[in-house]
């Protein structure tokens, strides 16, 4: 036994940031490092996502995890004990055959993620180096060009406008830390803008300001005003982002726009995105259309994907297959890389893999039920994954992310400095 077996695997229910149950694990090991690391959890999920075990019932609105805790404390801990925790793909995959199902749902994905991702701190700890040393392979370590939410929307504002995050890029940025300093500039502008007109009430779920709008266009409008208030200029320095999360308002190529008032199909809702893209500053989609319309999908990508970055989450659900099909599919040109929707780090890293093979960009992203846990800002940076996307720039359990962030950056060997402009889609069209 060295230092570095699993000794021990323990449980316990903690709180995310909408007052939810989830999952902690704490791994420890033969030579006496822990790590620990916790579940987050999505609101507007994709169908093929693995799934979380939740208990049921009365309490906290049925989303409990004492079954979840009970397997991370039983069978996974029985399973797990004698693994060498550096060995990273050797423990998912006892995790997977454990679980033994295609979902997850068994022994649930908040059990077997946040045990995955235990697994690597408790490695980290052992050897003495950050996690995202001990994730990075080669010296691509670098920290991602962060993706921010000013305005919450669709799924995170109780449906006050349709689409779901409205956010920006600092692509002009040179350096992490610049990004985040323009990022509070525009959040802070936006904040005023709503208060001048009358439209404050407050944040959304991510940490983004209220979106007290009357239609989806009027946030983007703001949210180009707000650069602007900011001192900064559209597209060279700040650009806007979108995750339409279309999956939550359509189905079978219908999609009902509740808050503009209009239902369109699959071409006509492209139509409308496309006249977005070519009146606002945006660089980034995602999800323009639903997870069930593959076709659409391609037909979107084809029409713009030389243009902006479309990236499918619910489509693509962090999955190494799907991403090949869509790329065979020529729909979308990057993924969203969410641990929790693959089940464990190593599946999550395949997708990654597959992705870069296809010539797609990643964008690893938290989820919209967070907590204090880092993991996935270690794993942005050790893996050398290109963007980062974990909701606002207020809420603690949004800025435990970027503050960590810019801890990573005073180790890291390049510093702080962003991958460059050219590397991204929106930099190779000029
Ligand atoms: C998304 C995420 C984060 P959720 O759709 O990309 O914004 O939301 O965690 O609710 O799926
Ligand atoms: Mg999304």
């Amino acid at each position: 036994m060295s230092d570095t077996t699993i000794r021990s695997v323990t449980g316990r229910r903690v709180w995310d940031s909408r007052g939810r149950p989830t999952v902690e694990v704490e791994v420890a090991l033969a030579g006496g490092a822990r790590g620990r690391a916790i579940a987050p959890a999505g609101a507007s999920r994709g169908s093929a996502e693995a799934i979380d075990l939740r208990d049921g019932g009365d309490a906290f609105g049925g989303r409990d995890v004492a079954a979840a805790v009970t397997n991370a404390n039983g069978e996974i801990g029985a399973a797990l004990s004698g693994t060498d925790a550096i060995d990273q793909t050797e423990a998912d995959r006892i995790l997977v055959d454990l679980d033994g199902t295609a979902d997850k749902s068994r022994l649930g994905a908040n059990a077997l993620v946040a045990t995955s991702m235990a697994v690597a701190h408790a490695a980290a700890a052992a050897m003495r180096v950050p996690l995202w040393h001990h994730l990075a392979d080669t010296d691509g370590a670098a920290l991602p060009l962060p993706e921010i939410q000013i305005f919450g929307g669709g799924a995170h504002a109780a449906r006050r406008v349709d689409v779901q995050d409205f956010m920006v890029m600092a692509v002009g940025a040179v350096e992490f830390a610049e990004a985040l300093d323009w990022t509070a500039e525009v959040y802070r502008a936006a904040g005023e803008l709503m208060a001048e007109a009358g439209l404050s009430r407050g944040t959304a779920d991510e940490g983004g300001h209220w979106p007290e709008f009357e239609s989806n266009e009027d946030a983007l409008g703001m949210l180009v005003q707000a650069i602007e208030r900011a001192g900064l200029q559209p597209v060279e320095q700040v650009a806007i982002s979108l995750d339409v999360a279309a999956s939550e308002f359509g189905e079978n190529g219908r999609y009902r726009l509740a808050h503009d008032g209009r239902e369109l199909d699959s071409d006509g809702m492209s139509e409308l995105l496309g006249n977005w893209i070519g009146r606002f500053p945006i660089v980034s989609v995602e999800d323009p259309l639903g997870e069930d319309d593959i076709a659409g999908l391609a037909r979107f990508t084809q029409a713009y994907g030389e243009r902006v970055q479309i990236v499918g989450d619910d489509a693509l659900v962090t999955s190494a297959a799907r991403v090949t099909d869509a790329a065979q599919a020529g729909a979308c040109n990057a993924i969203l890389l969410k641990p929790n929707q693959a089940g464990t780090l190593s599946e999550c890293r395949a997708a990654f893999d597959a992705a870069r093979d296809v010539g797609y960009d990643s964008v690893a992203s938290a989820r919209s039920g967070e907590t204090e846990d880092t993991t996935i800002v270690h794993l942005a940076a050790g893996w050398g994954v290109p963007q980062l996307k974990v909701g606002s720039i207020a809420h603690g359990e949004r800025t435990a992310k970027w503050n960590e962030g810019l801890r990573i950056a005073e180790a890291l060997p390049n510093g702080g400095r962003l991958p460059h402009r050219s590397s991204f889609p929106w930099g190779k069209c000029g």
